[in-house]
């Protein structure tokens, strides 16, 4: 008989978590199997640059793609930390030093891929007006320049006069916008008006916590997309010539 005591142990991803282990054990159950990826993961999860850089180039010696390496070791990192976090084994600080880490390595695989110095296609990224929620928006940036894309990247708390003049300016294929909270969201619909106003019709990538698919339904030009990871193939769909309609059908959850 398995000797159990249910006030000590919890069930979560398919591991028991004693109440005794550390989030550092924790992690090492959620790590990937494969020893390269492992150990950049596992970099990303310490917040260590330094680390994370030699694990990468250690799994490109072994023969591991760079642009592979971001969405499978990098990310997965990543997604751990945020897992810890949301169970109250991590702190904010951890979240913040982590995400550093992972763009740090996000660079490294986009130079070691020597993809296209042409770019594709230009993109405007920015944060509402009113938030500094900005990691999600340097993960899209980093994700699109990985792949090949130019981007214009307007920083936080853009307010929509500046983000309409951008455009103008810039003629991007599209925009990606970041709001992380309920209170700065609106500003999404805002910008989108005043596109229209001036008769533009450039998509706008609407993602980060508080966004919700029938909240970036509700006007014209907005398309959601949960993980920054997607924003990339949005891109390239929207070369081929998809419109907004297409582009919902095509990444939107239902
Ligand atoms: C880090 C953080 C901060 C940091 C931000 C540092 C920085 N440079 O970004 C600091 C400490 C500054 C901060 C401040 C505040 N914060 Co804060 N913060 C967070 C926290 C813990 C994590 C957010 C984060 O970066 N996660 C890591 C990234 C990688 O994940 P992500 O943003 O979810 O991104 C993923 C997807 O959403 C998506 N994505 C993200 N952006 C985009 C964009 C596009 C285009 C696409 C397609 C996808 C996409 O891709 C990413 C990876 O897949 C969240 C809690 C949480 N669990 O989300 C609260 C949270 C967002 N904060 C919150 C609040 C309230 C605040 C403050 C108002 C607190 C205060 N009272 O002062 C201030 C805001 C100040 C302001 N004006 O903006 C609330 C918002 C509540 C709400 N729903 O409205 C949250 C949800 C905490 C909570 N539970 O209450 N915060």
């Amino acid at each position: 008989m398995i000797d159990i005591n249910p006030q000590r142990t919890l069930v979560r991803y398919n591991v028991r978590v004693e109440q005794e282990m550390t989030p550092e054990e924790v992690a090492e159950e959620l790590f990937p199997a494969d020893e390269d990826i492992r150990e950049v993961a596992r970099a990303v999860f310490e917040g260590d640059e330094d680390e994370v850089v030699e694990s990468l180039q250690n799994a490109m010696d072994n023969g591991k793609d760079p642009l592979i390496l971001i969405n499978d070791a990098l990310m997965v990192g990543m997604e751990i930390v945020s897992t810890l976090y949301d169970d109250n084994m991590l702190y904010l600080p951890d979240v913040i030093i982590s995400a550093q880490a992972m763009i740090e390595g996000i660079e490294y695989c986009k130079e070691r891929s020597g993809e296209d110095h042409e770019y594709k296609g230009k993109v405007v990224s920015y944060v509402v007006e009113g938030d500094i929620h900005d990691i999600g928006k340097k993960i899209v940036t980093v994700l699109l320049r990985a792949k090949g894309y130019e981007v214009i990247d307007l920083g936080k708390d853009v307010p929509v006069e500046e983000v309409i003049a951008a455009v103008k300016r810039e003629k991007p294929i599209m925009l990606t916008g970041t709001a992380l909270m309920t209170t700065t969201m609106s500003a999404f619909k805002d910008v989108n008006s005043r596109l229209l106003e001036s008769d533009i019709n450039v998509p706008v990538v609407c993602g980060g916590g508080a966004v919700t698919q029938d909240f970036v339904s509700q006007y014209d030009l907005g398309l959601y997309c949960e993980e920054a990871a997607d924003v990339p193939k949005i891109a390239d769909a929207i070369l081929k010539g998809f419109d907004i309609e297409r582009l919902r059908r095509e990444f939107h959850k239902h």
